[in-house]
């Protein structure tokens, strides 16, 4: 195996760890000597120790057995080791105090605490580095983390369900429920993947949604926003299960883009919206959404639903491409981004 081969298994190792580790990046870190692996270590869980860690830690259980200096071994991580002390110590002093001499690093850490930095750690410490190796791989396996860092804004998903006259609900407030099983449970994916669902105060008051991810598989799950000036959760919050299970924020305003800024001054790399036709065209016409899902229904809901949209052809004059269209259950989905951008 050559560095190239380690770096693949690094990735799709860490690549497990997707569902736990978020909103962290997923990262793997291999030792190796001669061409053997001596340790692996991944980033398993937001807030525990990251992958370097890890991989040292194995390696000091085999020191005088498979190995007698770290001096000999070649670190192949799939980020740049981190420089900062945030919930864990730094990766790049650990890596400096093991004694390494050689690291092989697939992308630089977007992150501006990080970026760059770790690096000069390494080679201030006379420790000789290799970057690039595998860098859209890292990139695409952390699509929300890069795109975050990259634009100074989460990557933002609106998810609308759809019936085949293109309604959202009847006026009377009754729940509806438009789209199959099949879309329902790839919608509890989609919540599974984003840091945080964001919605209004309407679909909380009428369909008193859960807003969780019901998946078979362990997940980090995601916060939940409520964006609504006016409502104040306090009245009922022990009635309502969205504020339950997960932590939630109620961003007391209409502003959209002081909403983002808000959002962005914790760890979120991703937002989920499913709201209502109202929050859901705010955003569209904020220009803010990237991606558009939309499962449509093969039922009609007829002339007294209330739309989605008041135009024809609204998301393609919002500057949405359709980037695929599939058949689940009964239903279509179709995934839009914006102005057709991976
Ligand atoms: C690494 N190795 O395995 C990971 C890194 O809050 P903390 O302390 O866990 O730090 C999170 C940041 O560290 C994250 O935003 C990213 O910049 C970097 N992730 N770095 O050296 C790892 N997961
Ligand atoms: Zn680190």
């Amino acid at each position: 195996m050559n560095y190239e081969d380690f770096m693949l298994r690094a990735i799709t190792e860490a690549g497990r760890n997707k569902y736990t580790a978020k909103p962290n990046p997923v990262v793997g870190a291999i030792l190796v000597k001669n061409n053997e692996i001596i340790s692996e270590g991944y980033h398993e869980k937001f807030g525990e120790n990251h992958a370097e860690i890890n991989a040292i830690f194995q390696a000091k259980k085999l020191i005088n057995k498979k190995f007698t200096s770290f001096s000999e071994l070649t670190l192949i991580c799939t980020l740049e080791p981190c420089s900062h002390i945030g919930k864990t110590g730094s990766c790049a002093e650990a890596i400096v105090d093991s004694g390494i001499k050689k690291v092989i690093i697939g992308s630089i850490d977007p992150n501006p605490k990080v970026s760059g930095k770790g690096v000069d750690i390494l080679k201030k410490n006379n420790i000789e580095v290799e970057i690039g190796i595998h860098q859209d791989l890292v990139a695409e396996q952390n699509k929300f983390f890069f795109y975050r860092h990259k634009n100074n804004k989460p990557y933002i998903t609106l998810k609308i369900a759809s019936s085949l006259d293109g309604k959202s609900h009847f006026n009377s407030q009754e729940r509806v429920y438009i789209t199959c099983e099949e879309s329902n449970d790839d919608v509890q994916k989609l919540r599974a993947e984003n840091d945080a669902i964001l919605t209004g105060k309407n679909t909380l008051l009428n369909d008193n949604p859960r807003m969780n991810a019901r998946v078979n598989f362990h997940v980090n799950q995601p916060e939940k926003i409520l964006l609504s000036k006016s409502y104040n959760p306090n009245l009922d919050k022990l009635e309502r299960p969205f504020f339950k299970g997960s932590k939630t924020t109620h961003i007391k305003n209409n502003d959209i883009e002081s909403a983002i800024l808000k959002i962005l001054q914790n760890d979120i790399c991703s937002i989920l919206i499913e709201a209502g036709p109202k929050l859901a065209n705010a955003f569209l016409e904020s220009g803010f959404v990237d991606e558009l899902v939309v499962y449509t229904s093969p039922n009609k809901l007829g002339e007294t639903a209330v739309s989605w949209f008041r135009q024809n052809n609204a998301i393609e004059k919002y500057g949405f491409k359709l980037e695929s269209s599939c058949k689940i259950g009964c239903d279509i989905k179709d995934i839009y981004l914006k102005n057709g951008k991976k």
